[in-house]
């Protein structure tokens, strides 16, 4: 009697975990608005001449007046951004890409940062040519001691789609840079990049620089999608 009410309890814990898991993963899992890459025309590319499509991005250090926060239906990671000063890529962080294409991202970067702690993130990895550009200059990767984030797409492990895999670190602005009346540097880095993208998948793309809160910093913005995660679709 007393095993059976032993497996009944153990069982029902279970079923507590389970669900309770499910429901914090689809409160967590509201997705922003997309922000689907914009066809300017075509490009001659390794592989031939393939459609042209161009996305902007921004890294934010915290919101503001002028800066909103990710546009995710939940007031709770809403709140803690605010209090917290949580750092985030904006307008969107669930981008639309065109298969089989040319696609070109623009990172305008206003946060600070310091060392990452696999130095491998620190390199380009999977544009064309496999450089990025920063500030008007291709370079093959930045200073691992100087990361503010980074822009990493790849695939679910279980994934039978094609390849994709895409790593630009972001180089941090300096303590003393100067700021407008906001609070953000006047001066932020641009970086610019392209990669090829395949026929159609579904993948994710987040920041490898621990920015966050709580365990080594892999709390708070690195958790919450919309902040420094989201999805890339390729349509
Ligand atoms: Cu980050």
């Amino acid at each position: 009697m007393k095993r059976a009410l032993m497996t009944l309890l153990s069982v029902l814990i279970g079923v507590l975990v389970v669900g309770g898991s499910v429901a914090l993963f689809s409160a967590g899992a509201q997705q922003p608005e997309p922000l689907t890459a914009k066809v300017v025309g075509t490009a001659k590319t390794p592989q031939g001449e393939l459609p042209h499509a161009e996305l902007d991005l921004s890294i934010y250090p915290n919101s503001s007046a002028s800066v909103p926060p990710p546009a995710v239906d939940d007031s709770f990671a809403q709140s803690q951004s605010e209090s917290q000063q949580w750092p985030f890529y904006t307008p969107s962080s669930n981008l639309v890409l065109p298969a089989n294409s040319l696609v070109t991202i623009r990172i305008t970067q206003y946060d600070s940062g310091g060392q990452i702690y696999n130095p491998y993130l620190a390199d380009v990895v999977g544009t064309v040519g496999g450089t990025a550009n920063y500030d008007g200059k291709d370079e093959t990767g930045i200073d691992p001691n100087n990361v503010a984030h980074t822009f990493t797409i790849h695939q679910y492990p279980e994934s039978d789609q094609p390849y994709l895999f895409v790593n630009v670190p972001v180089p941090a602005n300096g303590a003393n840079a100067p700021t407008d009346a906001a609070g953000y540097p006047k001066d932020p880095h641009v970086i610019e990049f392209s990669f090829i993208t395949g026929d159609a998948g579904e993948y994710i793309w987040n920041c490898e620089f621990p920015c966050g809160t709580g365990y080594v910093e892999f709390g708070g913005p690195m958790q919450q999608r919309g902040w420094m995660s989201g999805t890339v679709s390729v349509v």
